[in-house]
């Protein structure tokens, strides 16, 4: 098996997310894994410059709930992005496959409806042990990933919306 961590990344390559607004939508489904990937995205925010009161997290039941509690931070909060974390494992049923489609679609289609970037950290697992080296064990932190990728999508729409049209 692979032990590489994948989540490595050059810190200087991550813009600094001073001044961002980040919502987490977190499942309270396999919450031993959702935590971890929780801590590992505030952990990542944090040392990249945000501040701890622009970091609201919010639990939903499931991952097919993740839809939804983005879309709070979507509708009624002034967030400049949001990581949608969940553990998907797979078991005897094709509930696995429904759930992944839900929320992948769900999440694809709130990120062009409201034009913010809506980060999918979302774990889609054979075995409980697959997302255990995911989330923080020998492969890595996908939360990691999640914030990296949510810093540096922000800072990609605030670069092109401060730009003057007429200098394009
Ligand atoms: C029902 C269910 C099952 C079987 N497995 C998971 C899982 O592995 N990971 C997860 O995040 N959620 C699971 N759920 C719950 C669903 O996401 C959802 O909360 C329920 O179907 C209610 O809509």
């Amino acid at each position: 098996m692979a032990t590489r961590d994948l989540s490595l990344y050059q810190p200087d390559t991550v813009p600094s997310a001073r001044g961002m607004k980040f919502g987490i939508v977190v499942s309270e489904w396999n919450h031993d894994i959702t935590g971890a990937l929780k801590q590992g995205a505030v952990d990542t925010l944090l040392l990249h410059g945000a501040q701890p009161s622009d970091i609201r997290v919010c639990y939903v039941p499931g991952s097919f709930e993740l839809t939804s509690g983005a879309q709070c931070f979507l509708e009624y909060t002034d967030v400049d992005a949001v990581i949608a974390l969940g553990c998907v494992i797979q078991g005897n049923t094709p509930h696995f496959t429904y759930i992944c489609q839900g929320v992948t679609q769900g999440l694809t289609r709130l990120t062009t409806e409201y034009n913010i970037p809506v980060i999918f950290g979302v774990l889609t697992t054979d075995t409980h042990q697959q997302a255990a080296d995911r989330a923080g064990g020998v492969l890595g932190n996908k939360g990691v990933e999640a914030a990296v990728t949510a810093i540096k999508m922000a800072a990609l729409h605030r670069d092109f919306s401060a730009q003057d049209p007429s200098e394009t």
